[in-house]
């Protein structure tokens, strides 16, 4: 069948097999080289797949050219040899993708056999995941062929600090190919001046006078970005060759106290959401109106940040998120670790290994000021400790400049990972999970959930989720659960807790969630996951225009 790219295959047919496929799927195109491409062996011909969820391997013309596991994070092949053997400019792109997941997998889930014959057909099998969203499956982002030179820049780190008014921008270069090339570097403002220049493959860029990447709302001018420029003359087998790159750079700090979260050495509060992606028939599909409709409602609700709940999201996200200045934690697809199995060595050397691909895809964005690990761990397991203490540890040697943290929903004194964080985050569902309807016991709740994490740990604290559902133009007054007066009700409450203890070290709050979002089907849950704000068509309900007044006085309160 005919299937685009990029998008979920989930809901792409009226077939409610494929709906709910659990296995191996078969992508396959012919794809035409331009001749320069397969003609010139000075040239790298690289196919890159941006997402493919979960499992992924990949043939052209039946060779196996590349293996991935998660679904989340790019792979590249170099395809050269393969697409330049031949007189043939075409070939066959085959990319096979299973979204089986199991206990070992980010996120982890299982297979059950339903194996009781007066039940159940024979084989029959279904997958119970351990997070709240719909196991979307497919290639979710582009696919794209493109190339480079024999010798090309391979990788960038760009970190940067501010010393008074001068910014400081150190950079780090690592070329592929040929051991004899030479490096020249400049860093441009946002006119198109030259600001700072250099050679060599690492070095400190000085910018006197440096505007700053300061969060949208936070200052007149936010999110400066510079373009840091990279030439690359090398002497290759074939000649010389010669590579360029250019990189957004945001000149700014970030750093942590016992009470505040400082960026460029002001306290900053998250004044946010959660965020999935996710929409109607494209599933969990890369698509640009969508991503530009939901920037333009984080702006219209003055949202100064979001979370990746609960995975890594597309890197043009994160583009824009620089462009616009809003703030980001970072989140890996660590949720719904839940059973002591998703705790074992194979899970966190796999957890490693995304923690890697994830870091060296996103350090260079200003927007991320954290990154957070997991969500709702089953932290009070005994080996969480080890787990989340490796992990953290691991996470912070691959990048020194940012804090680390994971999702909590875990009693205080059980968390065995709290320990490690830098920040902590926590999620309650006060009134909504527990006293069902019983909107006044959230202020006191709250009051000591706060005190208890504060006391113990002397770290800020985000509310890193909160929230009720409702579906919308569902009214009751006085408020009913899932009506859009007790949504908003329940934040209301929660606002004046928080109104209060962000004066102290309460350092944000990020409502759950942004917009409804398709989950598996169960009892609780009415055609997905109805905690929006925004329907998931990105329409408001109530609590939106709530949460609007509220993040544009608090900004002109706090700023
Ligand atoms: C939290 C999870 C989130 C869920 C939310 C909910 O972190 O993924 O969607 O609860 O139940 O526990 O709505």
């Amino acid at each position: 069948m005919d299937m685009p790219v990029p998008s979920s295959f989930n809901d792409m047919t009226q077939d409610e097999q494929l709906r709910s496929f659990i296995g191996w799927v078969w992508y396959e195109r012919e794809a035409v080289l331009p001749q320069r491409w397969t003609q010139d062996p000075g040239t790298r011909v690289v196919l890159r797949v941006n997402s493919a969820h979960y499992y992924a391997i990949v043939w052209v013309n039946g060779i196996h050219v590349a293996e991935h596991e998660g679904g989340h994070l790019p792979f590249e092949a170099d395809i050269s040899k393969l697409v330049q053997s031949g007189p043939l400019s075409s070939f066959r792109v085959t990319i096979a993708i299973n979204n089986t997941l199991t206990l070992h997998t980010l996120p982890p889930g299982a297979i059950t056999y339903k194996d009781d014959p007066s039940r159940y057909p024979k084989g029959y099998f279904v997958q119970d995941t351990k997070f709240d969203f719909f196991n979307y499956a497919g290639l979710h982002r582009s696919v794209v062929l493109h190339t480079t030179p024999t010798t090309y820049i391979d990788d960038i780190t760009v970190t940067t600090d501010v010393d008074q008014d001068i910014g400081l921008v150190n950079y780090q270069i690592f070329v592929q190919g040929s051991e004899h090339f030479h490096l020249e570097v400049c860093l441009l403002d946002e006119d198109g001046k030259v600001v700072a220049k250099g050679t060599g493959n690492q070095g400190q860029l000085q910018v006197p006078n440096a505007q700053l990447w300061w969060p949208f709302l936070m200052h007149e001018r936010p999110a400066y970005l510079y373009s840091l420029e990279v030439r690359m003359n090398a002497q290759g087998t074939d000649g010389p060759v010669s590579d360029w790159y250019t990189l957004p750079v945001g000149i700014r700090t970030v750093s942590v106290t016992d009470s505040k979260f400082l960026i460029n050495g002001k306290p900053f509060f998250f004044n946010g959401v959660n965020k999935h992606e996710d929409a109607d028939i494209r599933g969990k599909g890369f698509d640009w109106p969508l991503v530009m409709k939901d920037f333009n409602l984080l702006r219209w609700l003055g949202a100064n940040s979001f979370r990746t709940s609960h995975y890594p999201y597309a890197e043009e996200v994160l583009q824009l998120c620089d462009r616009y200045g809003i703030v980001l934690i970072d989140e890996s697809p660590g949720v719904g670790i839940s059973l002591p199995q998703s705790f074992d060595n194979q899970s966190l050397e796999h957890h490693l290994q995304v923690m890697e691909e994830m870091v060296r895809r996103d350090k260079n964005h200003p927007a991320v000021v954290m990154w957070s690990v997991a969500n709702e761990p089953a932290s009070a397991l005994k080996p969480a400790g080890y787990y989340f203490k490796t992990l953290i540890d691991y996470t912070k040697a691959l990048d020194p400049t940012r804090p680390v943290t994971f999702v909590t929903h875990t009693r205080y004194d059980a968390d065995l990972g709290a320990p490690y964080v830098d920040v902590i985050c926590v999620n309650s569902y006060l009134s909504w999970y527990n006293d069902f309807g019983h909107l006044e016991v959230i202020q006191i709740q709250l009051e000591t959930q706060f005190e208890n994490w504060y006391n113990t740990y002397h770290k800020p604290i985000i509310q890193s989720e909160y929230g009720a559902e409702a579906i919308t133009g569902l009214h009751q007054d006085p408020p009913l659960m899932f009506s859009e007066e007790y949504q908003k009700a329940l934040l209301e409450q929660y606002h004046l807790v928080l109104d209060q203890k962000r004066k102290e070290y309460v350092i944000g709050e990020l409502i759950w969630n942004f917009a409804d979002f398709m989950t598996n089907q169960s009892p609780t849950r009415v055609i997905g996951n109805k905690k929006g704000i925004f329907t998931r068509q990105r329409q408001p309900k109530s609590s939106a225009f709530l949460l609007r007044e509220r993040y544009w006085r608090l900004a002109n309160e706090t700023w």
